[in-house]
């Protein structure tokens, strides 16, 4: 049988039908004789011609509606039909616990949500896998890593039910951690979350399109421990379960073609097209799987449909003259589900009713028969062939496009339903109807009361299940966290330059690139650094480490760089450290992601530092992040060029006055904002001792500038308040006012403080805050203490500042609701000064001016708080001229 006819596609069109068949037997006969390398050849041969020819003909990179592989080549299922049978048992086994578990928690609690649609349609998909290729990490073997669709989790946990690694417990707490935490037991999450569910879920996925970006880049980064020697090159593979309405997020389709150029056929993605998404129908009007063929084979992937069951293949072989085959070409995804809504009695009148030659093929078939009439990714044969044809082609990453129906099982009451995403409960007669069709061995009582259901643990289904998993290494999902440490050098072994600065003067960009140049070369740490850049290397100055350690690059360096001759030149190795990931700052933090949990996921705890652009963080990027702090990521994040008004010249898109502001969100990320580099050498330290040797799961985000300052070597007795949040840096006895300046701010802090005493006669303390976030943690923790355990601990902030009340006056290169977070712990009158307002190009003097932020506003500031209520309003404008600053210009906010 011959599936992909392309005649069925242009029949409409030919004019002269002798002369095609001419041209198809010509090349059936070079495939017959010569073989298809030959085929292909001739075929590009003539491809070409039509080139020179100006036909300016392209192959449509669509093939018809039908399977890639064709029956012929399908290899033999493991374990023959016996196994097939079982497996068809344990899917509907797994389809009723995840139904149960649902309906059940919703019976309880209406407001707890859940799916039952999603997989029901993937339930086969997922079976294949766990039989027959998703392999566990053992003793000698890395293991598989496996994405799963997120939506699907109640599917996952009720596998883990049979195989004994969730209780009964566990199933009726699905959705409710809270309360079962409170019973002692470990609930169940929506969907994959590490952080909630540490020993089981590897990959949060919950957010449309993280999973696919992540999955590529794990695959990418496995390869890059593999081509570094960090990790024994072995068979492993990325998969990911995706669904077709989620591949319209961009970062689904961001990666791509990066897949195919790194050439990861260590990666499978499958995509289970149900045709639906939430609303409807994900293309109603056309095909998705068309859509989603051409976007892969056109990044150069490997493509399987998997579009129809083997009950079709009779069908198509009767399909002399294409006629079925052109009917499915025509029937759009809307219609398609149509059909998956109705029975075998509508299917026969309104898709096989639609020619003689179709009614002919379906006469072939009861209307039960047409009813149950299996779509591709539900027939587990033609789903182990194409994972069989995916995990063995080389050189490609494959995707499989499986066709499947949502809700499938769920009958009247879900199957191809628009509203079927959303059903969470079912009628009892709809749940019968699902008891029958899956053949479960359940009473009508058992039904009612929703119990979840295990077979004997003799029973052929239990010991096939067991017997499957102990042969690809036992249990998945499992996450692992084995508690490996790496050595963290001692901090003057790679910091000295910065904790004995000496007023040399650097930026902090540049303090940071020299601290990891020094970690680089660590003889125990070194080669766990992962340097990550999204094309800005040159702008952080970082090109003395292209040639240090090279630029991580499969195929090594094919060509010679322009500036061999140089001594900072481009260096490409396949052993290359830095992972320059290009202008992608969602790939970049994918792969920091990658190595950010390759403690976990390989065993292998890695030390990585993704910089960037500060404002293309947390705002262009911020739910990767997020993903990765529900991973347990640990490392940094460098935001450089930071601050609004520190990157002058730049402008609107670029300056970031917020960043910090959403880092402060994130419950496991410390943000640091240092304004030297013994303050920076110090954090980074700290970090690498709670992250690589403490194993905590916490990150870092701190900011870096390009400015130029005189650095001060670190005082004594600093490090406690460095860490907390803030230290003293200008202490004066009888202070009249203290300030607080932050980051690239301190600097106008302190010059502020010159210019009270000298002009005004006012003595100013100076304080360096490196955290608000931290110091507002710590805030918000002593206050509970204090409310709750009547602790009388008081926070960091206040601890620094009481014991007088005289006004404290705080700025940052951040929007003032960054400092207004600690304003509860301040035991004094408490002004904030930021850069609300949009960014501008110009100088940093100008920008500091307009933001009202630089030392002559610091200094006015004091002044008008020291003075409230004694001054006269012409006093103030006097103070004001004195300090050359205009009290009647526009507000940065307002123009
Ligand atoms: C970023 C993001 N946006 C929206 C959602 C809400 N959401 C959850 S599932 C879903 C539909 C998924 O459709 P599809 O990918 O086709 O999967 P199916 O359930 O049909 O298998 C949506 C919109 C989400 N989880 N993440």
């Amino acid at each position: 049988m011959d599936m992909i006819t392309p005649e069925h596609l242009i029949r409409q069109l030919d004019i002269d039908e002798q002369e095609t068949t001419e041209w198809i037997d010509a090349l059936k006969s070079v495939l017959a004789s010569s073989g298809p390398e030959r085929a292909r050849f001739l075929l590009s041969q003539l491809a070409a011609t039509a080139r020179d020819a100006g036909l300016n003909w392209r192959d449509a990179r669509i093939t018809p509606y039908v399977n890639t592989i064709r029956p012929q080549d399908e290899p033999a299922y493991p374990g023959g039909s016996d196994a097939v049978a079982i497996e068809e048992r344990l899917a509907g086994i797994m389809r009723w616990n995840a139904l149960a578990m649902v309906v059940r928690a919703n019976r309880a609690y209406g407001e707890l949500g859940g799916h039952i649609a999603s997989y029901a349609s993937a339930a086969d998909l997922f079976e294949v896998g766990f039989n027959h290729f998703f392999r566990a990490r053992s003793a000698d073997f890395g293991g598989d890593l496996v994405y799963f669709q997120p939506h699907s989790a109640p599917g996952i946990y009720a596998r883990a039910f049979l195989e004994g690694r969730l209780t009964e417990d566990n199933l009726a707490h699905y959705r409710q951690e809270i309360s079962a935490r409170s019973a002692g037991i470990q609930g169940l999450s929506s969907y994959p979350h590490p952080w909630l569910m540490p020993d089981f879920w590897q990959f949060p996925t919950g957010s449309m399109g993280i999973g696919p970006i992540s999955a590529v880049y794990q695959a990418r980064f496995m390869r890059y421990l593999e081509h570094r020697g960090m990790l024994a090159e072995q068979p492993r593979k990325v998969w990911g379960v995706f669904g077709d309405g989620e591949m319209d997020e961009p970062e689904s389709l961001a990666a791509l073609s990066l897949a195919s150029r790194e050439k990861l056929d260590n990666l499978v993605f499958v995509i289970n097209c149900n045709l639906q998404r939430l609303d409807g129908p994900v293309r109603g009007n056309g095909h998705i799987v068309d859509e989603l063929e051409t976007l892969f084979g056109g990044a150069g992937w490997n493509v399987i449909k998997l579009l129809w069951g083997s009950d079709w293949d009779p069908l198509f072989a009767r399909d002399a003259n294409g006629e079925l085959v052109d009917a499915l070409n025509r029937t759009v995804d809307g219609q398609l589900q149509t059909f998956a809504a109705n029975d075998g009695p509508f299917n026969r009148e309104h898709f096989f009713g639609q020619s003689p030659g179709l009614k002919a093929i379906g006469s072939m078939l009861t209307d039960d028969e047409i009813d149950r009439l299996k779509r591709g990714g539900h027939d587990l044969r033609k789903i182990f062939a194409a994972y069989d044809a995916a995990i063995n082609h080389r050189g490609r990453p494959t995707v499989i496009l499986a066709q499947t129906k949502k809700g499938f099982g769920m009958g009247t009451a879900g199957q191809g339903k628009m509203t079927t995403h959303q059903q969470k409960k079912l009628e009892q007669s709809d749940l019968i109807e699902f008891r029958d069709r899956f053949k479960l061995p359940l009473t009508d009582e058992q039904v009612e009361n929703l119990e979840f259901y295990k077979p004997a643990a003799d029973s052929e289904e239990m010991r096939h299940l067991h017997a499957r998993r102990a042969a690809l290494g036992g249990a998945m999902p499992q996450r692992a966290h084995d508690g490996a440490t790496l050595p963290v050098p001692a901090i003057e072994s790679y910091a000295a330059f910065a904790l004995d600065a000496g007023m040399k003067e650097m930026s902090t960009t540049m303090a940071l690139v020299r601290m990891m140049g020094g970690l680089l070369k660590d003889a125990g740490l070194g080669k766990h650094v992962v340097p990550i850049v999204a094309d800005e290397a040159r702008t952080f100055g970082m090109a003395n480490l292209f040639r240090q350690v090279g630029i991580y690059s499969a195929q090594g360096q094919l060509y010679q760089p322009e500036d061999i001759g140089s001594i900072l030149y481009y260096r490409e190795a396949k052993d290359g450290q830095i992972l320059e990931e290009g202008i992608t700052e969602a790939g970049a933090i994918s792969s920091w992601t990658a190595a950010a949990t390759s403690y976990s996921v390989h065993g292998l705890p890695m030390l990585p530092f993704y910089i960037y652009y500060s404002m293309f963080g947390f705002q262009r990027i911020g739910d990767l992040i997020w993903a990765a702090a529900d991973q347990r990521s640990r490392g940094f994040l460098i935001g450089a060029t930071s601050g609004r008004t520190t990157l002058g010249g730049e402008g609107l898109q670029h300056q970031d006055g917020t960043s910090h502001l959403v880092s402060a969100t994130i419950p496991n990320c410390l943000s640091y904002d240092p304004a030297y580099a013994y303050e920076l050498a110090v954090i980074v330290d700290d970090g690498m001792q709670r992250m690589l040797q403490r194993n905590e799961d916490v990150f870092y985000y701190v900011t870096v500038t390009n400015e130029n300052e005189a650095q001060p070597s670190m005082p004594a007795n600093a490090r406690e308040g460095i860490l907390r949040g803030m230290h003293c840096v200008l202490p004066r006895e009888g202070a009249q006012v203290r300030l607080l300046g932050a980051g690239p701010l301190l600097k106008e802090a302190l010059a502020a403080a010159s210019l009270l005493e000298g002009i005004f006669d006012v003595k100013a303390e100076v304080w360096s805050v490196t955290s608000f976030s931290e110091l507002a943690r710590d805030g918000i923790a002593c206050e509970r203490a204090q409310r709750l355990q009547q602790s009388t601990d008081k926070p960091w902030i206040t601890q620094q500042l009481e014991g007088s009340d005289v006004p404290v006056i705080a700025v940052s290169d951040y929007v003032r609701a960054v400092p207004e977070t600690v304003r509860a712990y301040v035991p004094a009158p408490f002004v904030t000064l930021g850069t609300d307002g949009f960014g501008r190009s110009d100088t940093r003097a100008a920008l500091r001016d307009f933001f009202e932020v630089d030392a002559k506003w610091i200094t006015y500031t004091a002044l008008a708080e020291l003075y409230a209520g004694t001054k006269s309003a012409q006093e103030m404008r006097d103070i004001a001229a004195r300090l050359d600053i205009d009290l009647g210009k526009v507000l940065s906010t307002q123009i």
